[in-house]
């Protein structure tokens, strides 16, 4: 896919996480768009994005939902970062999705690939705080790749766009 940092190129961004984590309104928030009600996402949506400075992206949203899961794998090649999204009040569903994270990093097409990881719905008053978040992660045992972790809420906006600018410093890492 050629060099992040070449002009033509648009950074690959695949954006994964269990169902109902809030990635697709983490995408139309990012885009701009007014509040809108989501559906189980069947498949993926893909759009392009202006990120900070002149950065080109396009995002790939996929369906997180358990019988699509088999599917990630299909959407890795060629992936520049991955944008894994946590729900931060699914306090019983964290270790699952952390199982599945550490599934998509060990894909061959992951190699050395950075990962941002997202804990959305910080605004939602049961939602874990960052540090117990970061603690249950065990991020630590990931060596092989670059990661952040940072917290946001596309309700409101909240972290978003610092997790712009980590995925660009992310990018320009690998
Ligand atoms: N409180 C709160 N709710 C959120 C936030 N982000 C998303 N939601 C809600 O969470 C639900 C699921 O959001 P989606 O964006 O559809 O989740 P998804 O990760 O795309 O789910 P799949 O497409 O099934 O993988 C919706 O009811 C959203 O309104 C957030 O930051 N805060
Ligand atoms: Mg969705």
């Amino acid at each position: 896919m050629g060099s992040v940092n070449s002009r033509s190129h648009k950074a690959q961004v695949v954006m994964m996480g269990l169902d109902s984590a809030g990635k697709t309104t983490i995408l139309y928030k990012l885009k701009g768009h007014q509040q809108v009600e989501t559906l189980p996402t069947v498949g993926f949506n893909v759009e392009p994005l202006k990120g900070p400075g002149q950065m080109s992206l396009t995002l790939w949203d996929v369906g997180g939902q358990t019988q699509l899961r088999a599917t990630w794998k299909d959407y890795l090649e060629g992936t520049d970062i991955l944008v894994y999204v946590l729900d931060s009040t699914d306090e019983a569903r964290l270790p699952e999705a952390v199982t599945e994270l550490m599934e998509v990093l060990n894909d061959p097409n992951m190699a050395s690939v950075p990962l941002l990881v997202l804990a959305n719905k910080q605004d939602a008053p049961d939602a874990l705080p960052l540090f117990d978040i970061r603690c249950r992660l065990g991020l630590e045992r990931v060596q092989d790749h670059c990661w952040e972790l940072r917290g946001c809420s596309a309700l409101t906006g909240q972290g978003l766009a610092e997790a712009l600018q980590s995925l660009q410093s992310l990018l320009k890492s690998r």
